[in-house]
């Protein structure tokens, strides 16, 4: 579990259930899923990745990644998507949201797991695929992002997007192989349990994987190739809890 030691005075003097998001990114609606699945009441720090917000000193401190989301709960913070939405069904009452059986349950890890592997792949395709044409970023830009203190691999990323030279090119190939296997593994999973990854009930393996499917699908990422992902995709975009967390979601 990823609970960070911040030094951060702003996040020590949070009462409450408070997240550190962007509207569009799919880490931050994976966390935004779990809480409204629970039923958590939350208050929202909107963190605007376009203009550069999460590379402010002040949201360094609590997240020294400089990504979104974090998670602060009565002053503690807690880092990566995957690890949040495990710590808030954890924590709080609501439906479970791991499965009550062995197999399932391990099932679940592994899927979550492979949900956190495939997030370099749909970042790469996200800038490709939709963001490509909107969002220019520039060589001062890049430099600008080191010079406040980013990490490297976010910074070498940016720098490859911008050139958009054979080291992208080589990026974005290497994250269609990547998510064509892990769907083909989401496929032979849906195959197993009929109709939710988790198991019997929806639960953290889905709330892990739909924010991606979503965004291949908005990505026009062709799924064709995997009908159960596709049926599964349609049944759970259409929960509440998807759409107070995601598609009617307004920051
Ligand atoms: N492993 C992290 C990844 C977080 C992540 O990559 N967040 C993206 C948005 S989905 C971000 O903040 N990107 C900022 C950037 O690339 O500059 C998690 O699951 O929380």
């Amino acid at each position: 579990m990823a609970v960070y030691s911040s030094r951060s005075a702003e996040a020590a003097a949070l009462k409450g259930v408070h997240l550190y998001h962007f509207v569009f990114s799919n880490c931050s609606q994976r966390v935004r899923i779990a809480l409204e699945a629970k039923g958590v009441a939350w208050q929202s720090h909107h963190v605007d990745l376009a203009s550069g917000a999460h590379l402010t000193p002040g949201y360094l401190e609590i997240n020294p990644n400089a990504v979104v989301p974090s998670l602060v709960h009565d002053g503690t913070v807690i880092l990566e998507s995957n690890d949040i939405i495990a710590y808030i069904d954890a924590q709080f009452d609501g439906p479970p949201l791991m499965p009550a059986g062995a197999d399932d349950r391990e099932a679940v890890q592994k899927l979550i797991d492979l949900a956190s592997g495939a997030q370099a792949a749909i970042k790469a395709l996200s800038h490709e695929l939709l963001f490509k044409r909107v969002r220019k970023v520039s060589a001062a830009d890049v430099d600008g992002m080191a010079a406040v203190g980013a990490p490297a691999a976010l910074v070498d990323f940016m720098r490859d997007f911008s050139e958009d030279g054979a080291a992208w090119a080589e990026r974005v190939a290497r994250a269609r192989t990547d998510i064509d296997e892990r769907l083909g593994q989401l496929e032979a999973r849906l195959a197993h349990t009929g109709h939710w990854l988790s198991g019997p009930e929806f639960g953290l393996a889905d709330i892990s994987w739909v924010v991606n499917a979503f965004r291949l699908q908005q990505c026009g990422y062709d799924i064709a190739r995997y009908p159960r992902v596709i049926a599964w995709c349609r049944a759970t975009t259409a929960l509440p809890a998807f759409k107070r967390a995601v598609s009617e979601y307004k920051p």
